[in-house]
C-alpha cells in the first residue's frame, strides 16, 4: 500500500510552499496526503494534486494510519505534537528548533547525510535551520572532497525567516518610507514608520526598510543570537565534525525571501577556485552562477521561488591557506524549509 502522508501546518506559510512543492513534482509515491492543522483552520479546503481536501484538526487520531507527518510548526507545537505523531507510529520529519540537538535525533540534509534517516530512536527526523540549509548543499560537497576544518560566516537574511508576520512587516515599512526621501539623517526612517501609524513593536529589533539589522532569533549568551548559535550546531551535526570551528554573524536585510550568506571555508587540503567549481557542478541541487569577467552571480532577487543553492564569487583566499571564499543564495522557504523536510519524506519513501 502507498505510504500516507501528512502535513501538520498545513496552512502557514511554510506549509503553503509543502503543498505548492507537491503539486509541482511530477509523481508522488504518496496514497492519502492528509492536511492537519490548529483548529482555526480546521475545515478550510486545499487542492492537492488535483484532488480538493478538508483540513483535519491537530489531535492525536489525525496520525492514525499515518506512516510520515511533516511538521511545519513553532518549536512548542512540534515538541508536544511530533512524539504523538511518533508513538502512534508515524515517522515524524520536524521543522522546528524543537529536536535538532538531540543527540536520538539525525538533523539530515540528504545531499550531506542521507542514510541518517534510518538512526531514529525517538521515530523523530528533524530539519534543520534555514539559515544553516541555505549553504549546506554546496558546503558539504567540498568537505567531502578536501575535508572542512574552520568556518566563518555572514548571513544576509530574508523577511520570511520570521514567517508572515515578518514579510507584511517588512512590505509595510517598504510602503512607509517609499517617495519619502528618508535614509540621510539618523531616526528619519523610523520616524517615517511612526508617521505611518506602524506599530513599535517589530519582528526585527530595528527598522528593517532601508537598512541592515544585525540580530537574528533570540538573546543567547556572551552576546550571541540563537540564530549564530544554530549555524554552528547544526552545521557540525549534519556535516558528522564535533569540533569544526565556526563563527557566525547573522544579519537581516531587507528582502522579502531567500536568504544569502558570504562563506570564508579552510580545508584540510589545498582548493582552487577551479576545483571548488567541478565539486558546485557536479552537485545536482547546487547551481554554479560565478564568471567574474562577465559579473554573473546570485541574488536574492535573482533565484526567489526556486529549489536549488547558487553559489557564486568563489574566490582563493590571499591570506589564509587552503581557503575559500564564496557566497550563496537559497530559498529559505523552500530547500531552507518546506523543500528539504519533503526531500527526506521522500528518502525515506525509497
Ligand atoms: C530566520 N532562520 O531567518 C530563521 C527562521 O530555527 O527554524 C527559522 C528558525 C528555525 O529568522
Amino acid at each position: 500500500k502507498a505510504p500516507t502522508l501528512a502535513i501538520v501546518g498545513a496552512t502557514g506559510a511554510v506549509g503553503t510552499v509543502m503543498i505548492d512543492i507537491i503539486n509541482h513534482r511530477e509523481s508522488v509515491p504518496w496514497g492519502e496526503i492528509r492536511l492537519i492543522a490548529s483548529a482555526r483552520s480546521a475545515g478550510k479546503k486545499i487542492t492537492v494534486r488535483g484532488q480538493e481536501r478538508t483540513v483535519v484538526e491537530l489531535a492525536p487520531e489525525a496520525f492514525d494510519g499515518v506512516d510520515i507527518a511533516l511538521f511545519d510548526v513553532p518549536d512548542e507545537i512540534s515538541a508536544q505534537w511530533a512524539p504523538v505523531a511518533a508513538e502512534r507510529g508515524a515517522i515524524a520529519v520536524d521543522n522546528s528548533g524543537a529536536f535538532r540537538m538531540d543527540p536520538e535525533v539525525p538533523l539530515v540534509v540528504p545531499e550531506v547525510n542521507a542514510d541518517k534517516v534510518h538512526e531514529r530512536p525517538k521515530g523523530i527526523i528533524a530539519n534543520p535551520n534555514c539559515t544553516t540549509l541555505s549553504m549546506m548543499a554546496a558546503l558539504g560537497a567540498l568537505h567531502h572532497d578536501f575535508g572542512l576544518r574552520e568556518l566563518v560566516v555572514s548571513s544576509y537574511q530574508a523577511a520570511s525567516g520570521a514567517g508572515q508576520e515578518g514579510i507584511d512587516r517588512l512590505q509595510a515599512e517598504i510602503a512607509a518610507v517609499a517617495g519619502k526621501g528618508v535614509g540621510s539623517r539618523a531616526g528619519d526612517v523610523a520616524e517615517a514608520l511612526a508617521a505611518a501609524g506602524l506599530p513599535e513593536e517589530t519582528p526585527f529589533k530595528a527598522p528593517l526598510a532601508l537598512n541592515v539589522v544585525p540580530w537574528a532569533g533570540s538573546r543567547k549568551d556572551d552576546g550571541w543570537t540563537s540564530e549564530e548559535l544554530k549555524v554552528r550546531n547544526e552545521s557540525r551535526k549534519i556535516l558528522g565534525i564535533p569540533d569544526l570551528r565556526v563563527s557566525a554573524t547573522c544579519v537581516r536585510v531587507p528582502v522579502v525571501t531567500t536568504h544569502a550568506l558570504a562563506v570564508h571555508a579552510t580545508f584540510e587540503r589545498e582548493v582552487t577556485v577551479e576545483q571548488a567549481h567541478r565539486v558546485f557542478e557536479a552537485q545536482p541541487t547546487v547551481v554554479l552562477r560565478d564568471d567574474h569577467d562577465k559579473g554573473v552571480f546570485p541574488t536574492p532577487a535573482g533565484v526567489v521561488g526556486t529549489d536549488p543553492t547558487y553559489v557564486g564569487r568563489v574566490r582563493q583566499a590571499l591570506d589564509f591557506p587552503n581557503t575559500l571564499d564564496f557566497f550563496v543564495c537559497g530559498d529559505n522557504l523552500r530547500k531552507g524549509a518546506a523543500l528539504n523536510t519533503y526531500e527526506i519524506a521522500e528518502t525515506l519513501a525509497k
